[in-house]
């Protein structure tokens, strides 16, 4: 399913680099460090870095050829908060919320070219949460990370965001939750309390994103693009809108939902099942007033234009929410 893990010594060299460094906070992190051809089987392949942290980091890997063994090559780049000097260590109590927009594209789509999200620890090397071409898998494995698996729909060439929040759930655990979306569809895992001795990132961990580019000896051209954009990492957002746990008033809006300055969704504001502050719509027509009011103060924050207000309302019209059974 996945490339096998035989570079395991990656995760301590990179830590080893700042393992003094204090942890700080999350807020502090203002860049990243490129490791070029962190595993180097195909020397001669070509590679292309673009690095403009945080709106655009990209890995061009061109001639992925040797016909004398070889297994893979791969590029990585890690949070940094000095200025790409030395990798960002993750503590066991930090929460955040990571989400990036990942294009990964294989020409040829096999063998296998992958992309995504790293976990590096110190302990027992990394974690991943990627893309890959030739599984069309969306895929969260290896390290301290829960497993999670997404349905089977990444295609070679797609942009794609991928996300995830680790956090300390109401049980008083670590546990992470998983995000992807692609043009057609948005899928979040359920939280996952971490089932590891340490219970959840293991300090000194680094995190990041990479490519790896598997050999083919028989394909001169063999080739495979990393683009990694709107690269962000903040306080814990649970439900993955763009407000901070700390500042939603709207837990658990479904993914993907257009929300106001609250975090809340129309749905969450007006909600089919009875008001918000509980019991019952008293007729189908407090219902469509209260989606108006709804929709009225979207318009007025710019979430959404006239014409998606209008659709929005006339939905609410033909619904039969709060009409007497
Ligand atoms: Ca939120
Ligand atoms: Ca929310």
């Amino acid at each position: 399913m996945t490339i096998p893990k035989r570079y395991s010594n990656y995760a301590s060299i990179i830590v080893l680099t700042a393992a003094n460094a204090a942890f700080a906070q999350i807020s502090s992190i203002n860049s990243a460090v490129i490791t070029p051809r962190q595993f180097n089987d195909i020397p001669a392949a070509t590679l292309t870095i673009v690095s403009n942290y945080p709106s655009l980091i990209s890995f061009e890997y061109q001639n992925v050829s040797r016909t004398n063994g070889g297994f893979a090559d791969r590029t990585s780049w890690h949070f940094s908060k000095t200025s790409g000097a030395s990798p960002f260590l993750f503590g066991n109590s930090d929460a955040f919320t990571i989400t990036m927009d990942v294009t990964l594209t294989g020409d040829p789509i096999s063998p296998r070219k992958e992309a995504g999200i790293v976990f590096n620890n110190p302990l027992n090397d990394g974690g991943e949460f990627i893309v890959n071409t030739d599984g069309h898998e969306f895929v969260a494995f290896g390290g301290f990370l829960r497993f999670y698996a997404f349905p089977r729909n990444f295609n070679s060439g797609d942009t794609v965001t991928m996300g995830l929040t680790v956090f300390q759930d109401s049980s008083g655990k670590n546990a992470i939750i998983y995000f992807a979306k692609t043009a057609t569809t948005c899928m979040e895992s359920p939280a996952l309390e971490f089932d590891n001795l340490e219970q959840g990132v293991i300090a000194g961990t680094t995190i990041g994103g990479y490519i790896a580019v598997v050999n083919s000896p028989t394909i001169a051209t063999n080739s495979g693009t990393a683009v990694f954009q709107n690269i962000k990492i903040g306080a814990p957002d649970q439900d993955f809108d763009g407000v901070p746990d700390s500042a939603d008033t709207c837990p658990g809006t479904p993914a993907c939902s257009l929300v106001d300055a609250n975090g809340c969704s129309i749905d969450q504001l007006a909600p089919c099942d009875g008001p918000a502050s509980g019991g019952t719509w008293k007729n189908h027509g407090q219902y469509v007033s209260a989606v108006a009011q709804a929709v009225n103060e979207f318009l007025a924050q710019g979430v959404i234009n006239t014409t998606q207000a209008d659709a929005i309302v006339a939905a609410a019209g033909q619904s039969p929410c709060g009409s007497k059974k």
